[in-house]
This record gives structure tokens, sequence and C-alpha cells, in this order.
């Protein structure tokens, strides 16, 4: 079985190491653990020291319903769950403590819905930086998930 040496090991881990890159950055922006399924996770950034706001969409592909209890991440001291609502014109938002996603079903975080609300940033960020951001269950482990950073108009 001499004729097997034509693969050398060298060039087979270079390989497998190239696909492990490759597999990184296909993955980006997409978080899974468990039966859930982060994607289009992107934080719009806004100007000063507005807060930013966080959007995605969490899939529960598991057999029971989770609960999102809230989100931290280093790059801000404080982040909350939030909803937008519009009454008569005016739009206003709140704090939401906990959202229940059923078994199957996909919540949105999407502009004037849920948003995360991230206060009291913590380092500079810009345009194309990536932040985690991990989203914490009252039944679930924790999820990081990478958001990409966007501008005001981006979304
Ligand atoms: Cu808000």
């Amino acid at each position: 079985m001499a004729i097997s040496h034509r693969t050398t090991p060298h060039a087979r881990t270079s390989r497998r190491l190239a696909g492990v890159l490759l597999a990184g950055l296909m993955t980006s922006g997409i978080a899974q653990a468990d039966g859930l399924e982060a994607t289009e996770a992107q934080l719009r950034l806004l100007p000063g020291d507005l807060p930013g706001a966080g959007y995605f969409r969490l899939h529960n592909d598991g057999e029971a319903s989770v609960t999102l209890t809230g989100a931290d991440s280093d790059a801000y001291g404080n982040v909350m769950l939030h909803q937008s609502m519009s009454e008569e014109g005016m739009s206003s938002m709140h704090a939401v403590s906990e959202l229940e996603i059923a078994a199957g079903d996909t919540l949105e975080f999407v502009p004037k819905g849920y948003h995360l609300m991230l206060m009291k940033r913590a380092q500079p960020l810009a345009v194309g930086d990536q932040v985690e951001v991990t989203l914490t269950f009252a039944d679930a482990p924790s999820l990081p998930v990478t958001f990409d950073v966007v501008g005001p108009t981006d979304l």
C-alpha cells in the first residue's frame, strides 16, 4: 500500500483547516444550540451615546417551548428586551420581561417590533464590526450570537 503515501499528513491537515475556516465564514451571524437558531443578527449603531438596536430571528427547532428572558454583552453595560408600539401615530417602546417561543416557531426582532436595546456602550464600535451578544433563557442554555454592526440606515 505504498501508493497511499501520495497524500501526506501535512496536506490533509491543511485541507481540514481550510474547511474549518470556510465553515466559520459561512456561519457568521448564525448561532445554533439545542434546537435554537439565531439568524440575520444585526446591531444598528446610532450616533453618539444613543442606544443601539439589535435585530435577529430566533427559530426554535426543538420539541419544547423556550422562554427568552434577556441578553447581555461585554460591549454594552445594559441590554434590554424592548417592544416598539405605534398608537395614534405616536411611536413608543417599552421593556419586555420575557418572550415565549413555541416549538417550531420563529421569534422576529425587527424594526418597529421587538428589538434589543443596547445601552451604556463600553467600547468604540464601527459599522462592519462584530459584537457578541448572549441571549439568556429561563429553560435553555444561553446562546451566544454574533451581531454584524450596521449603520442607522442599513436595515
Ligand atoms: Cu427600545
